[in-house]
């Protein structure tokens, strides 16, 4: 098993091959027996199949309606030319030049990412991605970009989906050439949740950029311009478009709310063209943007900057749409939008509405209205297998102009206090988000802020502190981590920095640190994390992808490649099989493999035995193979 091992093992395979890789490969002298992916697939499935899925036990099942989804038919077998083909061939600029030049609204398609993370908790899986991607190629190519990457898939993916994210990435880069991909970069806050030193960064963004990014905008939680620069830099620096943007909050129009006033985003606005972005991006994350703001506010970027402007908002409030037209008449150059079944609510506007409203107009988006339909239809296929993170809201509300929570955010924070028992108190929730708002000076709330809000709300809301009880200086109130440390500065600061009353009431003594946080924190030794992790994974080679997913999340990466291990590459499953396990006499297939697929007919299942296992009876490729699980029900 030792010569085994060792003839295997990619150092040996590569000729790096030395006497101190025994000493340092502890997996050379691991003899356990290794399973084959067919047959750690097979254990999944046999597992799933006898003890449910833990993410979709006690929700609602897929109905009737959830058959296999089938991509539609692509137009023409060449594809056509795209926005991906001006950024390879002249470069950044150049795409925003040519956005620019164009008259007709340009179109990003948020279905791959904000759409079901607004919509599914995230829970889209790359196959259901990555199977209409060609078909989005050969019949959308009139696209902008196509959002796809970044934001909270990462991390899902990992966490929730065992999947690796930069192969999502690769493969959907791969099967639709033409149409530029998009990810979603909090800045110092990578794809996680805090600051990361200025090297991890970097390095994210460059890995990023070689594993099929083209498109990054890039935001900062706090609309803190000095936080975006590293991002923005190494953007530009792997010269890839960097979209440098405004996160809209408040209600600029009222005058009792000046905080965030035309000149304030304007300002902003300046400060994003001086950094170098390529793109504007104005971000309305949580549908507040009203039809008459986007008016005046589009119009006045519009004259005081040069930067096209992309727009992004949601349809929380229902009045999405809206907006959307009325940018687009103030001159917007391009908008988000989502396929018509992954759109409304708290995700974003219709796409196929948009396209038929502007219809014979001068900014007639050019695109297939029929080609649409039926992606529509294929996504809508696709959703029917995720009943189980549905969230249950029923109907557009304009409480979001109270709250002002991100349409990412929203339907999450409702799980989280409905796990907490606040369920029915929900819209006490909503005020005290306000409220948390208000004490903390008024604070853009995006992901990570709005986190550390919606933390302390649900902290309120559960122990029945008011507002007034926790600024109070005598009453010990004891703070959720995640306010401890934005108030200490971890997540740099908000215009105006956060109100005396409640920094020294987090704080008491200690000094905040009112500088960058990337500033104070050391930079990685990446060599050193790179051996750490190895070390951790039995001696595994460690990639560049692998290591940059340890770097953001150490013990979601390290977790996910330990049931790697176990159970192989599941991502391959269709969705039911994933979350749903097979019936008897079920059949499915799974390519593992370019051309290498697996055709698993499941046979029977056995009745638990003394020792509390369960026989799985399977034909893998037209042998029988039999699989023993722990009933763990
Ligand atoms: C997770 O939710 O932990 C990730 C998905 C994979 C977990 C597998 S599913 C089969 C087995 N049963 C469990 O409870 N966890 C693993
Ligand atoms: C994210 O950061 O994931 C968001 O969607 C913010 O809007
Ligand atoms: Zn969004």
């Amino acid at each position: 098993a030792f010569v085994e091992n060792l003839l295997k093992h990619p150092t040996f395979l590569n000729n790096e091959y030395h006497t101190k890789f025994i000493d340092e490969t502890p997996s050379l002298f691991d003899f356990k027996p290794r399973r084959d992916r067919a047959t750690k697939i097979l254990t999944y499935i046999a597992d799933i199949t006898v003890n449910g899925h833990p993410e979709t036990a006690g929700r609602p099942k897929p109905g009737a309606e959830a058959i296999a989804p089938k991509a539609p038919a692509m137009r023409s077998k060449d594809i056509p030319s795209g926005t991906r083909q001006i950024l390879d061939q002249k470069g950044p600029q150049a795409v925003a030049d040519w956005m620019r030049d164009q008259k007709h609204l340009l179109i990003t398609d948020t279905t791959m990412r904000d759409g079901h993370q607004s919509l599914l908790a995230t829970r889209m899986r790359s196959i259901d991605m990555i199977r209409v991607a060609p078909t989005y190629g050969a019949n959308m190519s009139g696209l902008f970009s196509m959002e796809c990457w970044g934001g909270a898939t990462f991390d899902v993916a990992y966490r929730f989906l065992q999947e690796c994210p930069w192969q999502r990435l690769r493969d959907i880069r791969a099967k639709m050439p033409n149409i530029m991909t998009q990810m979603l970069l909090r800045a110092s806050n990578g794809v996680g949740y805090t600051n990361y030193p200025d090297n991890v960064v970097q390095e994210f963004v460059r890995q990023a950029a070689v594993s099929g990014v083209d498109v990054f905008r890039v935001f900062d939680s706090l609309n803190w311009v000095e936080n975006m620069r590293v991002a923005m830099d190494a953007v530009i620096d792997a010269g890839k478009v960097c979209e440098g943007t405004i996160c809209y909050t408040g209600d600029m129009l009222d005058p009792t709310r000046s905080k965030y006033d035309l000149k304030y985003y304007v300002g902003m606005a300046k400060e994003m063209e001086k950094a170098g972005a390529h793109v504007l991006g104005l971000k309305d994350m949580a549908g507040l943007m009203k039809h008459n703001t986007a008016s005046v506010l589009i119009k006045a970027l519009k004259n005081e900057v040069g930067l096209p402007i992309h727009f992004h908002t949601h349809d929380t409030s229902g009045a999405a749409i809206a907006t959307v037209l009325a940018a687009s008449a103030a001159g917007v150059d391009c908008i988000d939008a989502a396929m018509d079944s992954f759109s409304g609510n708290t995700s974003q506007p219709t796409l196929g509405t948009i396209v038929e409203s502007l219809k014979g107009t001068e900014r007639d988006t050019g695109l297939d209205i029929a080609a649409i339909r039926e992606i529509s239809n294929y996504w809508e296929t696709v959703r029917a297998h995720y009943a189980a993170f549905e969230s249950g809201l029923q109907a557009p509300a304009s409480e979001v102009y109270l709250h002002e929570m991100p349409g990412g955010q929203f339907t999450n924070l409702k799980a989280q206090a409905r796990s907490l028992g606040l369920e029915e108190r929900w819209h006490e929730v909503a005020q005290t988000y306000a409220d948390v708002n208000q004490m903390f000076g008024d604070i853009v709330k995006v992901t990570p802020s709005s986190k550390v809000v919606g933390d302390m709300a649900l902290m309120m809301v559960s122990q029945n502190l008011t507002r007034a009880q926790v600024e109070d200086p005598n009453t010990d109130v004891s703070f959720p981590d995640s306010v401890i440390d934005m108030m200490r500065g971890n997540l740099g600061q908000p215009p105006g920095g956060f109100p005396d009353t409640i920094v020294n009431k987090v704080l008491k003594d200690e000094k905040p640190n009112l500088s960058r946080p990337g500033k104070h924190l050391k930079p990685v030794d990446l060599e050193a994390m790179r051996a750490e992790l190895s070390a951790k994974l039995d001696g595994k080679v460690i990639d560049d992808e692998d290591l940059n997913g340890y770097l953001m999340y150490p013990k979601v990466y390290t977790d996910y490649a330990q049931r790697h291990e176990t159970y192989g590459p599941v991502r391959t499953l269709p969705t039911r099989t994933f979350f749903y396990g097979m019936e008897p006499a079920e059949e499915i297939s799974a390519e593992i493999d370019p051309g290498k697929t697996l055709e698993i007919l499941l046979q029977a299942v056995a009745e638990t035995n003394e020792e509390g296992e369960v026989k799985v009876f399977f034909e893998l490729n037209g042998q029988p193979r039999t699989i023993r699980v722990p009933n763990r029900l």
